[in-house]
Order: C-alpha cells, then structure tokens, then sequence
C-alpha cells in the first residue's frame, strides 16, 4: 500500500485528494488534508473517482463503426478510417463541412485545454461549437467588455467579504463556478461566523439559501431588472462611490441614466421582489465595509445573460467593491492568462460578430458559434453545411437544446468521431470513438479554473496511476497530423516540438514575461526533457507572474498557496481606453429591450428552470452505483399551489411540455420553489438506444434540453436560454384515458 496525491479534475473547486493505493488500484480516497486551498475537504464525486476509474464500462480501446455496429479496434485502425472518411469530405465539401464541438471536461483536462485549440486551428473550421454558449459565455463577454477580456472574471473575495449577494448559483451542490474555491460551506459559514451576511437571491430556496440570512424568491429571466433597480437606488440614493478606482472608471454617469427608468416601483412586479426589499438591500450593499455581487448559471444562461451579468459588476464598481479585498476581485493565475501577458492596462478588447452562423446568422463569440444552432448547422442543405462532427469530451445530446432535433441531425452526419470514455446519448452516433485515459491516469493542472480561484493557488499532480491508454494530447495531435495532410501517422513528437517552440517563442517576445528576450531554442533545452503539455506547462509557468517552474510544483505535492487575492486595476485591464468601460455599447444598446420586459405581461403561465445535484455531474457519472444509490434525482418540483391546479400529487409523473418538445417525469411537491416555477435538472435521459452505460440506463430519468428551445438564444453572446422556459405540465395519468 501506498499513498498518493492528486488534484480532482471533476469540477471547478479542484480538490487535493489524498489516495491509497494497493495492487488492485485505488482503495481509498479522502480529502488531502495538507492541501494548500481544500484543506481536506471532499465531494462525493471526488470520493468515488477510484469507482469511475474501475467501472467496466468506461472505455479503454477504440471504437470503430463496422456494418452499422461500435466495434473494439487497434489506435492504428481508428486513425486510419478517420484519416480516409474525413479527407474524401474534405475534398468534396471543404473545411467547414467538419464541425467541433469541446465539451465541459475539456475545461478540467490539461492535455485538452493545451491542445484542444491547437487541434481546432489545424482543422480550419468556423464550425466551433462548445459548452461555453450553454453556460459562461455571458459572463465572459460582460467581463471583455469591462475589462478588456474575457479572461478577467471578478471573483468574490469570499474569505474576507463582509456581505455577499448571491443570484442563479448553489454553489452547495455546484461547488462554485467562476469562483474556483473548495469547501464552499465552510467558507459561508466562516462569512457568518465573523459577521457577514449572506444573500440568496433564487425562484428556488437552495441549499444555499437555507445557508443565508436572507433569501429571495425571484421570477426567472429578471435578474437583470433587479440589478439595474439595484444600481438605480444607489444614484437615486446618492450611495455610489467609485472609491480607488474613480481615476479607472468610464461611462459611470451614462450608467446613471441607463438606470433612471428603472425605479424599484417599476421592476418590483416583473421580479416579484418587494420595491421597500429592492432599496433595503441596495442601501446595505453600499453601507457594508466590504461586499462581493456574484452571479452564476441562473444569471448567464436566461433572456438577458450578458445584460445581467454586466450589472453584477456595475454593482461591485458603483459600491467601491471591485477590486478591493473583500470585493469582487482578480485572480493573478501561476500560467496561462491573457491578464498577466502583454502590456499591462492596455490592449485589444473585446471583438465581435466577426464572423456569423451560416442558417440563422447568429454572431460567432470568442471565435465559436452558439451551440444553439449546431442541429440546423447539420440539417440545413446548401453550401458550407456540416457534414461530419468531431466531439470532444461533450454530450451535445443531452446538454444542448432540443436535444431530439439534435440526435436527429447527428443521425444525418456523413461520418463523426468522438474523443470520450463512454458509449452514451452522444458518441453513440459516432463512427469512430477515441477513449482518454482516466483521471487517475493523467496528469492535472487547472489552467482554465485557477484564473477563477478566490486564492492564488497553484497546483499539479503527476498520473497516480500507468496505462496503455494514450493520453489526450497524443491522441489530439494525431487528429492535428490528419488534420494538416501528414496522415495517421503523423510526428506527433515533431508536431509537439513545433507547438511548444512558438510557446517559446511568444513568451521570449512578451516584456511582461519571465522569458522575455530569451532564446527560444535555449528555453526549450532548459525544461528538457519534457514534452507535451508538461514542457508547455513549465514555460508558462516559467514565463507567468512568479516566475515558478514546474519542478517546484512537483516539490509541492500539496499545492503551492500564493496569497490572498490584491487589488490589479488598472494593470489587469486590456481595453483599448486602459479604462475600466461601465457602459459598453453593446450592453447599453440592450437596455431597451430590459425597459421592454417592463410591459410584459406576468401572465400565470409555468416557467421552467434547472438545478444542480450535489451526486451528479452534468450529462455524467450516472453509471457510477455510489452516485446514483437514493432516492430518484430527475423529478420536477412543482409549488403545492400549481399541484393543486393541475391536479398532480406529490410521486406522480407528470408530462412536461414545452415549444421544443415533450417529456415525462415524476413531480416532486414543494414550496421550495416559487409559485409558476418548475425546477427540473438536466444532464439525464440516458435510457437511449445503443448508449453502454448499465448503470445510468437503470438510473435513467428525462433530458430536460429536450424542453430548451434551440431558437431562443440571448441576443448579445448566443447563449441558450436554459433557464425561463415557458412550459405545461399536466399528470401523465390523463394521458392513459381514453380521448
Ligand atoms: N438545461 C440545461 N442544460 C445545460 C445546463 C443547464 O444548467 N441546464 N448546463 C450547461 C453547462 S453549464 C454545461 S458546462 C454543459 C455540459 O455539457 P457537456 O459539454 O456535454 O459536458 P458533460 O456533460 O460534463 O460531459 C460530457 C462528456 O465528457 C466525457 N468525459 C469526461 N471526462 C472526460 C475526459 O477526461 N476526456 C474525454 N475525452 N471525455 C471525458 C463524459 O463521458 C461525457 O460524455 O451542459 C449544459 N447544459
Ligand atoms: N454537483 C455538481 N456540480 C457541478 C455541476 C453538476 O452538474 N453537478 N456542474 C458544473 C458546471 S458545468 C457548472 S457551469 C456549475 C454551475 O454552478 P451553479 O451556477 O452554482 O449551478 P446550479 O446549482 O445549477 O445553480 C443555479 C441556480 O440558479 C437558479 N436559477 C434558475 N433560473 C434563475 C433565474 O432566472 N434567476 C436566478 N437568480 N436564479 C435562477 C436555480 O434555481 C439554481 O439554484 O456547476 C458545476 N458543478
Ligand atoms: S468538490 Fe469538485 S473538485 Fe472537490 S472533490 Fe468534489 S468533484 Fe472533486
Ligand atoms: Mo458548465
């Protein structure tokens, strides 16, 4: 026996786990308590990542359609089918008719996050799709338009705030998002526990909630409205206060009246959310020595995404909280940020609508199209249609809206490979599937989700365990080697060598950098002999703010703590104006159509929404038997007075019905959630032909993105609206009487 550490890759809040290891692989896993960030706490999912190592239907070889069936193959075999199916489309079809899709473990996956975009830019394609339109893109491109990029995501100082407010997040049972930081419970009742309050704001009393001094029921889709009457109490008020960061703030007075029409009075019906409650709560963000806004899923993916998301900040600018410990703060990431690279407090800014989607003709946002329109992307005949799908660690099926019109079209494809570890709703289409290995068998560093960490951390862990299987990066740049006419065979040491030399390269041009003027080949014979994306790792962390390598990480089993988060305006920012722009014009141009929601009738209707479990993870680890062991976790809650008027009993099945389509579930009954509001979680519907998960299948529940509506995008990012869907339930009982 012996013991081992390692970073869990499952979710954001990147967890030290302490693993024992016998012959027959991992027998125990616990929380490192030695950690630098999680100091010993520990998730369920986390707990059984030894069971998802071990579950017999995760895939080890590659799968190959042969006479309409998945058939195990050698890696030779499956290079070479996809090497000839993709360049006869290729030739025929040009570039655009391969489309990608990167899917959210892309995000926890060092070899994927480092070659992933290497891979996309081999294959010249326009046809980019990912989870981000189905999840942070608004955040992000409020947080570009701030402040230059989208990199630069304020994150509540949570350690130290006096006053948090909450909206559209549990990070009880998501662990935090945008807001990397273990042991979310503990760090809100330590927020208590010296004073603080804590808000909630949810047409759902959480976890969370339950966790608050103070909890709002709101209306789906109106957080935007709130936000702004927010902003308009402190003007009307006379609460604002710009604080340090006057001298870096532009558009203050244009965001004053943008928000003059939205007095509480007005807004207070449309949230549900009393006007005397409204200016309570803004007075006591302006009072409080320090506060933190936080907005997540609930705010970015609905109707006024972007818009929302943009107010959270303005309400931590306007309070003097931004950029102040205890405030909405900035990460300074150990590698990888475009805030930490370049001139400092200057730069490009945010681009957009460079390009459009082909059929709808929806704007490209950070070089992707929104997955909203990836069906009709494959559907829709006529030149630059999408005839072949390549999908990397992504289960579009289940995530995405309208599911059905989805699987439909992936039915319609000329040839689709999937880079994944199982048979499911997805890769089932596939005709070649290319397993990783699993996370005990890869190295981890957060790239993405430490540039969103309440503490500079900086943390790496070697593979716990050895395999046969190829590591992602591997099987990537072979995909590159097709990609660029090498064929299946390609040098991937060669390829490797190459991407890691313009690493060098980039870095020995940045002044900011550690490498800054240094000669290329000379880094390169310094992080020798590594390779892949440890070489490229090291660079940056060479290169990055404190200038670490990668062997003092490896020295560092626990992980390497770098500090409280400090104030980094104005060299964090990147707009053209070296300024902090509160009023961009894209957002500003959106306040119409907040002013017009105003009108909107509140109608009585049902609005669906989703939710998170703690034992779930999105679209999987349903086959794995301690997670999904209990009581059912795919059920609608449904307020007792809805029940009543539909005549549906607490256990019942109840169909929902929405624009898109029609599902079955069981009906949970509880003032949990707002009247008029159904909470239904995504991520399931796993009883689909020819998916290989045994225990999901038993498990199986309904996909809720079969209700999620593809033509209802958030205007500014192309975001799904995922959240406010307007829906009919009725018992699934009357179903069965005759007409
Ligand atoms: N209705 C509704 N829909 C939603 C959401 C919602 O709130 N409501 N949330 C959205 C959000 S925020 C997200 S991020 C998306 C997520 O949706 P997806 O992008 O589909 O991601 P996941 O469902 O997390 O996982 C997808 C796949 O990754 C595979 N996988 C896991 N680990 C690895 C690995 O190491 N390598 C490889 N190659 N594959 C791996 C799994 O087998 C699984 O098939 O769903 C979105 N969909
Ligand atoms: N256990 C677990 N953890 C996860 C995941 C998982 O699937 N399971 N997924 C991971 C991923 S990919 C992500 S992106 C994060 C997401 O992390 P969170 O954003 O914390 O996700 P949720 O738990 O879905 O919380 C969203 C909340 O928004 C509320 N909501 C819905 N509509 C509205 C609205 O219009 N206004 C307001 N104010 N609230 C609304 C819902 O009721 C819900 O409580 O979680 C990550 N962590
Ligand atoms: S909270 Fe997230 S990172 Fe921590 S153990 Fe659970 S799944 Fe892993
Ligand atoms: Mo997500």
């Amino acid at each position: 026996m012996s013991a081992a550490f390692a970073t869990c890759p499952l979710c954001e809040a990147g967890c030290g786990l302490e693993l024992t290891l016998a012959d027959r692989g991992v027998t125990r896993v616990r929380g490192d308590a030695d950690d630098v960030f999680s100091h010993g706490f520990i998730c369920p999912k986390g707990a059984s990542i030894g069971e998802l190592h071990d579950d017999p239907d995760r895939l080890r070889t590659p799968l190959v359609r042969v006479d309409g069936e998945l058939r195990p193959a050698t890696w030779d075999e499956a290079f070479a089918e996809i090497d000839r199916r993709l360049n006869a489309i290729w030739d025929a079809h040009g570039r655009r008719a391969l489309g990608v899709y990167l899917g959210n473990p892309s995000a926890h996956n060092l070899s994927t996050l480092v070659y992933g975009r290497v891979l996309v830019k081999a294959l010249q394609t326009r046809n980019l799709f990912s989870a981000s339109t189905v999840d942070q893109y608004p955040k992000q491109l409020a947080s570009a338009l701030l402040f230059g990029s989208g990199a630069t995501v304020a994150v509540p100082d949570i350690d130290r705030t006096d006053h948090l407010v909450i909206l559209g997040a549990n990070p009880l049972a998501s662990n935090g998002s945008l807001m990397t930081a273990p042991n979310m419970r503990g760090r809100l009742r330590a927020l208590r526990a010296r004073g603080g309050k804590l808000v909630v704001v949810d047409p759902r009393r959480t976890r969370t909630a339950r966790e608050a001094d103070e909890h709002h029921f709101i209306r789906p889709g109106t957080d935007a409205l709130l936000l702004i009457a927010l902003v308009h109490v402190l003007y009307d008020e006379g609460l604002e206060d710009l604080g340090a960061l006057a001298p870096y703030v532009a558009g203050a007075d244009d965001v004053r009246d943008l928000a003059a029409g939205f007095a509480p009075e007005e807004v207070a019906p449309a949230c549900g959310i009393a006007a005397s409650e409204i200016r309570r709560m803004a007075r006591e963000l302006a009072a409080a020595p320090s506060a933190a806004v936080y907005g997540r899923i609930g705010t970015t993916t609905q109707r006024f995404g972007t818009t929302a998301s943009w107010l959270v900040d303005v309400l931590n600018v306007l309070t003097g909280n931004l950029d102040r410990p205890g405030g909405a703060m900035f990460p300074r990431p150990a590698a990888g940020s475009p805030n930490t690279s370049g001139e400092p407090g200057r730069g490009r800014g945010a681009q957009l609508g460079r390009w459009q989607s082909r059929v709808r003709g929806l704007d490209e946002v950070f070089g992707e199209l929104p997955v909203a329109c990836l069906a009709e992307e494959i559907d829709t005949p006529g030149e630059g249609q999408i005839r072949a799908l390549l999908t990397i660690a992504g289960n579009p099926v289940v995530s995405t809206p309208n599911s059905a019109r989805l699987a439909a079209a992936l039915d319609d494809l000329d040839f689709m490979v999937s880079v994944d570890i199982y048979v499911n709703e997805t890769t089932r289409h596939a005709d070649v599937i290319l397993p990783g290995p699993s996370p005990l068998e890869r190295s981890h560093y957060d790239l993405a989700l430490l540039m969103f960490a309440v503490r500079n951390v900086a943390n790496y862990s070697p593979p716990v365990l050895d395999t046969d299987v190829p590591q992602e990066w591997v099987t990537l740049l072979r995909l590159a080697g097709i990609a660029t006419g090498q064929g299946p065979d390609a040098d991937v040491a060669g390829i490797d060598r190459f991407i890691a030399y313009e690493v060098a390269r980039r870095q020995s041009a940045d002044a900011s950098s550690g490498l800054h003027g240094r000669d290329p080949d000379e880094l390169l014979g310094e992080v020798e002999p590594r390779v892949g994306p440890e070489r490229i790792l090291d660079l940056q962390l060479r290169g990055g703010p404190y200038r670490l390598t990668l062997a003092d990480l490896e020295a560092a089993p626990h992980g390497i703590d770098l500090g409280a988060l400090e104030s980094r305006v104005p060299e964090v920012l990147r707009t053209p104006s070296g300024m902090i722009e509160l009023a961009p014009e894209a957002v500003v141009g959106d306040v119409a159509r907040l002013h017009a929601a105003l009108a909107e009738p509140v109608n009585g209707g049902l609005t669906l929404i989703g939710r998170r479990e703690l034992r779930s993870n999105n679209s999987w680890m349903h086959n794995l038997p301690t997670l999904v062991r209990g009581k059912e976790r795919c059920t609608a809650l449904v307020h007792p007075d809805d029940a009543e008027r539909l005549g549906l009993a607490d256990g019942e099945e109840a169909v929902v019905r929405s624009r898109a389509g029609e599902i079955v579930v069981p009906v949970e009954v509880t003032d949990d959630v707002m009247p008029g509001v159904v909470s239904i979680p995504h991520g399931w519907g796993h009883d689909l032909p020819g998916v290989s998960l045994s225990v999901a299948g038993e498990h199986a529940g309904s996909n809720s993105n079969v209700l999620s509506d593809e033509l209802v995008v958030e205007p500014l990012s192309g975001t799904a609206v995922l959240n406010g869907i307007p829906v009919e339930l009725e018992p699934a009982r009357s179903r069965m009487l005759p007409a």
